[in-house]
């Protein structure tokens, strides 16, 4: 469908830390631009986040980013209203919606996980207790009857067209050579990594490790002596450091693609480590009812189908270590050994996902179902 119902779309967003809700939020806003023609709202209390990741290009001209403040006054309510993770719509925004003629079609967008659950939750409504409004919970997913990934138009092809030529661009921007195995890491703290570093260090393959400013960086000072300043490398026998600035989600899968493997976490980044079709390891945001290790086991099940039982064995071990904080060496040679076959493995999980449902696409679809 993604005709044009609507034709103003307001996204309410909350960033809790971090940059997955921003960015989140940011894909989507442009997808469903892109896709519905609407006019579409972001209202956001940390406009600041976004700044760094947006890159002011035609993607973003159908995109209007307003500060969420205490002091929020509706304006022109949008037909579509999308409350991003539960983050609580203001009551004058309610109030407002309660008291349009046909109240807009209110939609909270959920987190990403692959547990079954989620199907059967996906799409369930919620009526507002006092006002005439009902609220829809829409769930992204790895699986039919979810609200499936982002993925904007043309993004597999973008990505099939960066061969050689464009990654050796990429890397000599940085002033890099291209000739190494080359890793991202943009995790959350991973003080463990002190023992691979060493034997990296120490190790007879040339590595490259380049790593965005950030979190992980507190792991890695002990090791460098200090946050090496964005855009500077430093070699450590084997291993070259190379410390990146934080750059715009464009340039950001780039680097994914430019890369042997990837070390990604949260939300978005982990679904950009799907479409970058490179063996990955998600390091998963921690819940403080450890939610998150569920979520983990269940990504474990359907990430692993189609693996070699022992492919499988030391993929799981090694991105269980990884979030159990206890990933070592010894991990990582038993993962880096069956790259090739992780490889093929997430290509061909790239081009299944990519037959199934996008994620924009979908909530408009679903919105219109129920407008
Ligand atoms: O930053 P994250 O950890 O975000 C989140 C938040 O913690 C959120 O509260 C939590 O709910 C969620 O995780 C599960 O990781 P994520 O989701 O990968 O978001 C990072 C965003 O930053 C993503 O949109 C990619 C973008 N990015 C850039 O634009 N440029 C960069 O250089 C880098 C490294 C990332």
């Amino acid at each position: 469908m993604n005709g044009k119902l609507f034709n103003h779309i307001e996204i309410f967003c909350k960033v809790v830390d971090n940059f997955g809700d921003a960015g989140v939020c940011l894909r989507l806003a442009r997808e469903l631009h892109r896709r519905s023609q609407a006019a579409v709202t972001l209202w956001i209390d940390q406009p600041q986040t976004l700044a760094a990741m947006m890159d002011g290009t035609a993607a973003d001209a159908g995109v209007q980013v307003r500060p969420w403040t205490a002091t929020f006054v509706p304006e022109t309510v949008g037909d579509l209203v999308i409350e991003a993770f539960a983050c609580g719509l203001p009551g004058a925004q309610l109030q407002a919606m309660a008291a349009r003629g046909r109240a807009p079609v209110w939609v909270n967008l959920e987190y990403l996980s692959c547990e079954d659950w989620v199907a059967g939750c996906h799409g369930r409504a919620s009526p507002h207790p006092s006002l005439p409004l009902t609220c829809h919970f829409f769930f992204p997913g790895f699986t039919e009857n979810t609200g499936g990934l982002l993925r904007e138009a043309g993004l597999l092809e973008a990505q099939a067209a960066f061969t050689q030529d464009a990654r050796a661009r990429y890397w000599q921007q940085w002033g890099e050579e291209e000739a190494c195995v080359s890793v991202s890491l943009f995790s959350y703290e991973a003080p463990f990594l002190q023992d691979c570093l060493r034997a990296w260090a120490g190790g007879e393959e040339r590595l490259r490790l380049a790593v965005p400013q950030g979190r992980v960086w507190a792991s890695l000072a002990r090791f460098c002596g200090g946050v090496l300043p964005a855009g500077t490398a430093r070699d450590f026998g084997a291993l070259r450091v190379l410390s990146l600035p934080f750059v715009t989600q464009a340039e950001y899968d780039r680097l994914l693609w430019a890369c042997d493997t990837n070390i990604v976490r949260g939300e978005d980044s982990w679904v950009r480590a799907h479409w970058a079709q490179r063996p990955f390891l998600w390091h998963a945001y921690v819940q403080e009812d450890q939610a998150h290790l569920a979520k983990l086991a269940a990504f474990h099940d359907w990430y692993g189908k189609g693996l070699t039982a022992k492919v499988r064995a030391a993929w799981q071990a090694a991105s269980s270590a990884w979030n159990a904080g206890a990933f070592s060496f010894a991990h990582w040679q038993a993962w880096r050994a069956h790259w090739p076959q992780l490889r093929e493995h997430a290509q061909q999980r790239a081009r299944a996902l990519a037959a199934g449902a996008e994620l924009a696409s979908c909530l408009l679809d679903f919105a219109a179902g129920v407008a």
